[in-house]
């Protein structure tokens, strides 16, 4: 599904998202863009279907939100896109460690972040851990912090997708993830990002910070495990309402793309 079209610069846009639940109100999937007057009904109806055909299993509950921005999206440029060479889980969580320590992360926190990554009932929203301290800075430490309100152009979608396909990595879960790592890279008071799928089947996550980029994580769980998230780093005396501003009631629309690269082993990775 095309997402906002970008002939309609001054047309009146829409957030469009769509949220599956099973029988016991468990998440199944959820997905959102940014659209046109014009194609909001074909966007509802591409979500619907997506939500109908999941690999979770079929939904008990759809819901399908859209609401007229009130204000014009920000315009952002998507993160530059990689992948570790990586061979296993341990190779990988060294380099993550490695990495976070590099942009300044205590290991308090890191450890923290994993705590949160690895608790036995995912959240469906990030937690919001302070880079120094460690502890958590969500108001809500159920729900987590939700970034939403976000979209690609139409024409950006298509040069994403032209430049992922050599690394055969152009696909609606990829490009749903860089748009929502680069709103999240975007937020004031973010340092970085962690993300590790809770689809037991899908085993690469990503590591996101503005100088780093989108940094894709094979291995980053074992397959077959259920558990997963988000963590957002916030730099010490960030103010978090801040943050949460920007992520849940700010639009973005993705409308110029970043460099796409491939495999890149951890000592060709600089984090500044
Ligand atoms: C998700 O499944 O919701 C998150 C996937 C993150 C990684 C996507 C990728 O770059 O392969």
């Amino acid at each position: 599904m095309s997402s906002n079209g970008d002939r309609s610069e001054r047309a009146a846009l829409f957030s469009v998202r769509m949220h599956a639940t099973g029988p016991g109100g468990q998440h199944i999937s959820g997905a959102e863009g940014i659209f046109p007057g014009s194609v909001v009904d074909e966007a509802a109806r591409y979500y619907t279907e997506r939500a109908m055909s999941h690999s979770r299993g079929a939904p008990a509950k759809t819901s399908i939100t859209v609401e007229a921005l009130i204000q014009p999206p920000v315009a952002l440029c998507s993160l530059r896109v990689r992948t570790l060479e990586s061979s296993d889980t341990q190779e990988t969580e060294h380099t993550i460690r490695t990495i976070l320590e590099r942009v300044g992360i205590s290991l308090r926190a890191i450890d923290s972040a994993f705590g949160v990554l690895r608790a036995e009932s995912a959240m469906r929203g990030a937690a919001m851990v302070c880079a120094r301290e460690g502890k958590r800075l969500d108001p809500d430490r159920a729900r987590g912090v939700r970034a939403s309100l976000l979209g690609i152009s139409s024409r950006a979608r298509a040069n994403l997708l032209r430049k992922l396909a050599p690394y055969s990595i152009a696909t609606d879960r990829v490009l749903e993830a860089l748009t929502l790592a680069t709103k999240v890279a975007a937020a004031p008071g973010v340092v970085a990002e962690l993300c590790v799928s809770d689809d037991p089947d899908y085993t690469t996550g990503y590591l996101a910070t503005k100088a780093l980029g989108y940094l894709r994580m094979p291995f980053i769980k074992p397959e077959g495990d259920l558990r997963g998230g988000r963590v957002i780093f916030l730099s010490e005396g960030a103010d978090p309402s801040a943050t949460v501003s920007w992520l849940e009631h700010t639009p973005v629309i993705m409308k110029r793309t970043g460099k796409v690269h491939g495999p890149v082993p951890i000592r060709k990775i600089t984090v500044l």
